[in-house]
């Protein structure tokens, strides 16, 4: 998820009373709700991004030995000097794993904020990590966003709405949902064909605040990106992801057609 703050920022600029105020809801109420703990060990591809002191701040997924996909909404607003990708760590606490830099930061051309779409983006690291990749969704995976099927979410983000990161990944188990009950729920603010819509009707499992740019998997592939919700898990808010398949075209000219 992203950071409340970094939501706050990129919506500003829209100043509008109605942006405002929903961006205001936002930031009160942080977001995986209702998940489990889980080990990189088990999802080698999840990733978090941290600022240069170390703060995690968003989540992504290692797509090819240099390559990481993420939420535009993470970086947009970043330099490649300030975000650092941390693999193999299961806990923050740990220093397990690898902390690597970024050579370069692509966000979609047609990004401008969550709520329009276009919220992916792709992160080159400065060395090549020997470690699994996902595979991402694509133009012939339609029956991975069929509404029903189970999929699964990852991240280090807060476990309540309001409360606090998670120390040790976590995953959750959620349904994809109709575009009609994500566009019911959001209005306009939900785009079917660029985003997912993923959650119960009756809520409790859900992305939350820092799980932003991390994965939505199901078949063995990236299927979504965190983006945004209100609050978190709450009934009759699911969660939203990027398509990935829908972008299928320009992250294969970014990552390689390896996914
Ligand atoms: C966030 O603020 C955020 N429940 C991420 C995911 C969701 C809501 C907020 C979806 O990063």
């Amino acid at each position: 998820m992203l950071l409340a703050a970094l939501l706050w920022t990129a919506l500003t600029p829209l100043g509008t009373a109605v942006g405002e105020a929903r961006f205001g809801s936002l930031a009160a109420e942080r977001p995986v709700v209702g998940g489990e703990p889980a080990r990189v060990a088990d999802h080698p591809w999840v990733v978090y991004l941290t600022d240069r002191r170390g703060e995690q701040f968003c989540g992504g997924t290692l797509a090819a030995p240099d390559k990481v996909v993420t939420a535009a909404h993470c970086v947009a607003e970043q330099r490649p000097a300030d975000v650092r990708v941390v693999a193999g760590r299961t806990d923050k606490n740990s220093g397990a794993g690898t902390v690597t830099e970024l050579a370069g930061i692509w966000t979609h051309p047609d990004y401008g904020s969550a709520y329009g779409g276009a919220d992916v983006a792709v992160l080159t690291l400065r060395s090549s990590l020997s470690r699994p990749t996902l595979v991402l969704a694509d133009e012939q995976d339609d029956q991975l966003y069929r509404p029903g099927r189970t999929a699964t979410v990852l991240g280090w983000g807060a476990t309540s709405e309001g409360g606090v990161p998670a120390d040790v990944l976590r995953r959750a188990e959620v349904p994809i949902r109709a575009d009609s009950e994500c566009s019911a729920a959001y209005g306009g603010d939900f785009v079917p064909g660029a985003m997912v819509c993923a959650g119960y009707p009756e809520g409790g499992v859900d992305s939350c605040q820092g799980d932003s740019g991390g994965p939505l998997t199901t078949g063995g592939k990236l299927v979504g990106v965190v983006s945004w919700g209100i609050g978190c898990a709450r009934p009759g808010n699911p969660g939203v992801y990027t398509e990935v398949a829908a972008y299928a075209d320009s992250l294969r000219a970014r990552v390689g057609s390896r996914g």
